[in-house]
């Protein structure tokens, strides 16, 4: 069965274990290691934010980063990888501290503006045509400091202008409800697809959904991959875990809830998700307490999990699932998914 999915994580993936009341407690593998790790993980896809590949790239002119991007696509060839996607890190520098596309600053509006053609540049150096929008600050940490609606507007209005920019990319946005605001703009598919809506051409507009994004908006991932799947709309995802509604945990996939991972790769699996050239995304993090030469097993771990997982939506009796549906008894239902993940 394996072999029939592609993986992809980010460099990000492999990291040093700080979070916001410690600092790093691993130290730093240096981007070219990490992606000779890609291979031997089991992956093939390479996720980029714009300065993972191009590091300071607001201190480079526009052929400085073009030229850089380009000496990353050959180390990617080199390597055999290709990138799925790069996303704009537009949460880090100054001028995007009260959002990047709904600042209410029209300079630091262009900022984010000018920083994503530079994003297109490299996306088209590395040669893929897929973006990833996190909009990370485009929320509020109070109500009445920003208007929703001209936020919506200004978001679609960043979205047109990367569309005429470069009239092949496609752009996954990619919906978290909260962290680091305390409410975003597109906090979930829905609103990321009804958005695609608003803008120029509708067709090149989906979603990359994250699952502990949509378990941190109460609602089940697999659902809202059922949802995207039926506008046609899931570019990407971005597997993970998540334990309650509390921090974006990036947990292992399927190491919290299994049964909730299961469903996920079971509506994959069954809608054909990746025959399209998507790939099947993770975004995970080791925890803090892992050392360092032991701090790349969650990828793996993940990746191991998943395909397990796919072996078990394929063996489940699917006439036994139609026929308890047929008689609505749930109860029965309920013990044969549980039996079938227990390996009885
Ligand atoms: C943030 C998150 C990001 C995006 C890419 O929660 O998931 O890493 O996946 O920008
Ligand atoms: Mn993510």
């Amino acid at each position: 069965m394996s072999g029939e999915f592609r993986f992809s994580f980010g460099p990000w993936n492999i990291h040093e274990g700080a979070d916001p009341f410690g600092p790093a407690v691993r130290d730093s593998i240096e981007f070219g290691k990490k992606l000779k790790m890609y291979r031997q993980l089991g992956f093939e896809g390479v996720q980029f934010h714009d300065d993972d590949a191009v590091p300071g790239m607001d201190g480079l002119s526009g052929e400085q980063i073009i030229k850089k991007a380009k000496e990353v696509h050959s180390i990617l060839e080199s390597e055999g990888l290709v990138a799925e996607f790069v996303a704009p890190r537009l949460w880090e520098d100054a001028r995007t501290i009260d959002g990047a596309y709904t600042s209410n600053d029209p300079a630091c509006r262009e900022y984010a503006r000018q920083r994503t053609h530079r994003t297109l540049d490299i996306a088209n150096a590395l040669d893929t045509k897929l973006v990833v929008l996190w909009l990370a600050r485009e929320g509020t940490y109070l109500r009445e400091a920003k208007d929703s609606k001209v936020a919506v507007d200004r978001i679609v209005e960043a979205i047109n202008d990367m569309l005429a920019y470069n009239p092949e990319i496609k752009i996954a946005i990619e919906a978290k409800p909260n962290e680091p605001m305390d409410h975003t703009y597109i906090p979930t598919t829905g609103h990321a697809i009804a958005l695609g809506l608003l803008c120029d051409d509708p067709s090149r507009i989906g979603a990359n959904i994250e699952s502990a994004h949509a378990i941190l908006a109460g609602l089940d991932p697999s659902d809202e991959m059922g949802f995207a799947l039926a506008h046609k709309k899931l570019f990407s995802v971005h597997l993970n875990d998540q334990n309650g509604l509390k921090f974006d945990e990036d947990r292992t996939f399927g190491a919290v809830d299994l049964r909730r991972a299961f469903n996920q790769t079971r509506i994959l699996d069954q809608y054909d998700y990746g025959r399209g050239g998507e790939f099947v995304g993770l975004d995970v993090k080791a925890m803090r307490t892992q050392k360092l030469e032991v701090s790349t097993k969650h990828l793996s771990n993940s990746r191991t999990i998943f395909l397990r997982l796919v072996e078990l939506a394929r063996t489940l009796d699917k006439n036994k699932v139609e026929e308890l549906i047929g008689q609505r008894d749930y109860e029965e239902l309920d013990m044969l998914i549980i039996n079938h993940l227990m390996g009885k």
